[in-house]
């Protein structure tokens, strides 16, 4: 008799009593085959993983009853499927729910096409792998797993996609948010600490005025809540004397990058373009406050990004790209070109000059008001990285304005609650330790 096959996929990084039940569950139908998913698709899907890839392997292959275990590549099983053409796929039954749920449909209709079947297991909820969660979610908050986290983004991912945040609320959405779509889950990477949102949601200009320890305060604020990686806006970076101890300090706290940008005197936000004032900082001098950052931080992890302001101040292609050369030389990790011109053009035309004499340095973009620029066409330039720099701020300004206007004209909250969050919603919203 030939025995029948039972695949499952495991997409974690600590073995608790709900896995064991699925295997368990698996052996009674066949031989088991567990599906190891890959970092690439994990960091899609779930939490960036607290176990490097081999050893989440070797964790599967010690379980008793398993008989195989293969890699899984990505999350939707139609490549492994296609491959081992398993006889039943089982699965605890959570997966019903958004946003799994796109992928049991995939799962489903794959088998469907040779007779294959699901098998829903009813999913272990437990204080006991609560708290195993909890306590992983806590290990990756600490700074020497959360500061690496960038680099290994970045070689992991073909675009890290960084939301802006400014508040632990903020970072909790960047956090959880997942969505299934185009077949697939998706969600955010990074998370950027703008200045112009930090500095807004204090009330402020963003005219490096918010300072330091309160711009630190964010940031702590971020970090207790979240795991993913954080870059900060530096904006200038300040006199070079202050710009260190800025990288000393973010560097301890866990943050993986640091973006300046090359202007001098009285900094105004780069949207405001030649609108008003603005000077750029020479080469030589932001060339010696890349460097002296350099020769401060202790780490191989944290970075450095040169952000160049030619195309927004309108000194050229010419001038960006030998600021480009320039800040690399001084030992720039990174660089992120800005403009704000509503097409992509200028911006594109600095990629592609600047892969063609440099294929590895990470390129950042803020695609504001190129905003119709697609992440797949970014990275078909070369992009590393791509911050969604303010939609958060101001998708939240009209919707709490819109909010305090009803109430003020209707003198009741009524009309105002269809739009609103449930209150049942508003006090489960924050896990419990
Ligand atoms: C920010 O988000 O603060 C930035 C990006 O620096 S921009 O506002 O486009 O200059
Ligand atoms: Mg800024």
């Amino acid at each position: 008799m030939i025995l029948k096959t039972v695949y499952t996929c495991f997409c974690t990084d600590m073995l608790h009593e709900g896995h064991m039940n699925i295997i368990h569950e698996a052996m009674k139908y066949g031989q088991v085959i567990v599906g190891v998913l890959s970092d690439e698709a994990m960091v899609r899907f779930n939490r960036f993983p607290a176990l490097e890839f081999e050893e989440r392997v070797n964790m599967i292959k010690r379980i008793q009853g398993v008989s195989d275990v293969v890699i899984q590549n990505e999350i939707m099983y139609d490549s492994i499927i296609r491959k081992l053409h398993p006889d039943y796929v089982i699965h605890g039954d959570n997966w019903k729910e958004e946003p799994m749920k796109a992928i049991r449909d995939n799962v489903e209709k794959l088998l469907e096409a040779y007779g294959g079947q699901i098998i829903d297991v009813p999913y272990t909820y437990s204080e006991n792998t609560r708290r195993m969660e909890m306590r992983t979610r806590e290990k990756l908050r600490m700074p020497e797993y959360r500061r690496k986290r960038l680099k290994r983004l970045l070689k992991l991912c073909p675009i890290v996609k960084a939301l802006e945040v400014h508040s632990g609320l903020t970072g909790l959405i960047a956090e959880k948010t997942i969505v299934a779509g185009d077949g697939e889950l998706d969600q955010f990477d990074a998370m950027w600490i703008s200045s112009l949102c930090d500095s807004t949601a204090k009330g402020k200009p963003d005219i490096e005025l918010v300072d330091a320890t309160s711009r630190f305060r964010t940031i702590d604020d971020v970090m207790e809540v979240t795991t993913k990686p954080v870059i900060f806006d530096g904006d200038t970076g300040g006199l070079t004397e202050h710009f260190v101890y800025m990288v000393r300090s973010l560097e301890r706290m866990g943050v993986s990058a640091v973006i300046i940008e090359d202007k001098a005197g009285l900094k105004k936000n780069s949207l405001f373009g030649t609108e008003v004032a603005q000077t750029q900082d020479s080469i030589e001098h932001f060339c010696e406050k890349i460097a002296a950052g350099k020769r401060i931080q202790l780490t191989d992890e944290f970075m450095i990004i040169a952000r160049i302001e030619s195309l927004i101040l309108e000194q050229g292609m010419g001038d960006a790209l030998r600021r480009a050369r320039a800040y690399r030389a001084a030992g720039a990790d990174g660089i992120m070109i800005h403009s704000r011109k509503k097409e992509p053009d200028e911006v594109l035309a600095f990629c592609d000059m600047f892969r063609r004499e440099d294929q590895d340095t990470p390129i950042v973009v803020v695609p504001s008001s190129f905003h119709s620029i697609t992440e797949a066409e970014l990275m078909r330039h070369g992009v590393n990285i791509v911050i969604y720099a303010n939609q958060l701020t101001r998708s939240a300004f009209p919707a709490m304005e819109q909010t305090a206007k009803d109430i003020l004209k209707y003198h009741r909250a009524l009309e105002a609650e269809d739009r609103l969050l449930p209150i049942k919603d508003i006090i489960t919203l924050i896990d419990e330790l």
